[in-house]
């Protein structure tokens, strides 16, 4: 399997849950590593670009007011498949249906605070990894 990079966002919830190490740890432990990381507080106007997929969603002014609800943490994880591994380490969307084990089912609440965000396709994270960062700033390991 290639060696892929993909963006992950621990979410405001888990940020002010004090969970950033345990979730960090769930990465490191599954062969991704963490090679670009920042912690930011995003504006109406990031947020909104970074989810302009959802834009016309229901959910759409929610999840806005949400993900600018206080800091996140912002990282790029490296590795085998790193796309599906991590979105296999999150779980699914709504923490109820989420596998035992997983990051959203044993940190997040509701589907609204749901813990951590990952890339869902190698478009998506090459979007989503140029848009918080620079080139440059992506460290070689
Ligand atoms: P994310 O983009 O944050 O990694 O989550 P995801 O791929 O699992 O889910 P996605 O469909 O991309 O939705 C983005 C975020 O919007 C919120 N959402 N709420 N109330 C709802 O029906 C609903 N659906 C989605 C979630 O917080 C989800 O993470
Ligand atoms: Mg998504």
């Amino acid at each position: 399997m290639a060696v892929e990079r993909t963006l992950s966002i621990v979410k405001p919830d888990a940020v002010g849950k004090n969970v950033i190490g345990k979730i960090y740890d769930r990465f490191e432990s599954n062969g991704l590593q963490i090679v670009a990381a920042k912690m930011v507080r995003l504006s109406e106007e990031v947020a909104g670009g970074f989810y302009a997929e959802h834009k016309e969603r229901p959910f759409f002014p929610a999840l806005i007011e949400f993900m600018t609800s206080g800091p996140v943490c912002v990282q790029v994880l490296e590795g085998e498949g790193a796309i599906a591994k991590n979105r296999e380490l999150m779980g699914a969307t709504n923490p109820q249906e989420a596998d035992a084990g997983t990051i959203r089912a044993d940190f997040a609440e509701s589907i609204d605070a749901n813990a951590v965000h990952g890339s869902d396709s190698p478009a998506s994270a090459e979007r989503e990894i140029a848009y918080f960062f620079a080139a440059s700033d992506i460290c070689e390991r």
